[in-house]
């Protein structure tokens, strides 16, 4: 039986082209390259997608690949593509969701206190020789007991409420909806929310419906004692508002694991110290990156075997196969 074609983007772990290369035809992209760049004959050939990485999926890139029948996307995000014109073309778009959301969650947790607790300061306060030389390292913030606002309590939302509920925080959130949350409070205005909380946690879905909903009225709410925490994507925050809150005090300090224009990140933000920076890696352990790639790729497998897809996004997923 010939392998499907299909094109895959981004860089892959030897674990995933394996499996891969047994299974498909696989075609490779310079990551932020258009597909129009293939040649023809490729383009044509390609009916599936495994994308990787935050290149962007419009409507050009879709049109050059004329027999494109499905996107696998790696990751629980897929604010690249532009899922309405995919779906304008009948084209199923499929995520990893779930899979990440510990990891995720965890990293969170970590960087909450370690921002809290300044242990990136306090790890160089010992190996300078500081400890010794001019004592004891500067008292920090509490976490336990504190109050902590999730924006957003979706899947990721949710595993970090649980972890830090574990840490006895009050824990609010804010949400279009309340859920089925005992005992945790329910804003629908982020801005009234962080207003009442010490710590805000960012975990939204990207995407143009979440861009800047964390405004710099949100941010400033916060307050000069609040640290701000963002583990979705950059574009959820209004970001030269947060860069300003965070140079002039007006908040105390944030962990940050996304931002715009990765890894081209803004320079402002080396310069602060009341900031813990992450290279966008909340999902990246071996184990879960090896759950994303094999969620993918049972994707792909149901899609090439017509069967229902796993975890599909738009109504074209979800009725294909049934
Ligand atoms: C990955 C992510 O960094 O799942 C997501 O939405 O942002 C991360 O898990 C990314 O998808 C890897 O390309």
């Amino acid at each position: 039986m010939t392998k499907p074609d299909i094109l895959i983007t981004g860089t892959y772990p030897k674990w995933d082209m394996g499996p891969m290369e047994e299974s498909f035809t696989l075609h490779t992209i310079e990551p932020g390259a258009p597909s129009s760049s293939l040649p023809r004959d490729v383009a044509e050939k390609i009916t599936g997608m495994a994308m990787k990485g935050h290149a962007h999926v419009g409507p050009d890139y879709l049109d050059a690949l004329p027999n494109l029948g499905m996107i696998a996307n790696y990751g629980v995000g897929y604010d690249t593509i532009d899922v309405e014109a995919a779906s304008d073309r009948g084209i199923p778009v499929t995520n990893t969701p779930d899979v990440l959301s510990g990891d995720v969650a965890d990293l969170a947790a970590g960087m909450l206190l370690a921002r809290a607790r300044n242990m990136v300061a306090a790890d160089a306060w010992v190996r300078s020789g500081n400890w010794a030389a001019k004592g004891d390292f500067p008292l920090q913030k509490r976490v336990w007991g504190k109050r902590v606002g999730i924006v957003g309590l979706g899947r990721i939302g949710r595993e970090i409420a649980d972890r830090l509920a574990a840490f006895k925080m009050e824990i609010s959130y804010s949400s279009r909806a309340a859920k089925e949350t005992p005992g945790w409070t329910h804003y629908t205005d982020p801005a009234a929310m962080a207003a009442k909380v010490d710590y805000l946690v960012i975990a939204l879905a990207g995407g143009p419906e979440t861009a800047g909903l964390v405004s710099s009225k949100v941010i400033n709410a916060l307050g000069p004692d609040g640290i701000l925490l963002n583990i979705s994507r950059g574009s959820t925050v209004d970001e030269e508002a947060l860069l300003k809150a965070l140079e002039t005090g007006a908040i105390a300090g944030a962990a940050l694991d996304v931002f715009n224009n990765e890894p081209d990140i803004d320079q402002r933000f080396l310069a602060l110290e009341n900031v813990v920076l992450q290279p966008h890696q909340a999902s990246a352990t071996q184990d879960t990156r090896e759950a994303m790639g094999a969620l993918q790729r049972e994707n792909l497998a149901a899609y090439y075997a017509g069967k229902p897809l796993i975890t599909p996004v738009n109504e074209a997923g979800k009725t294909f196969g049934k």
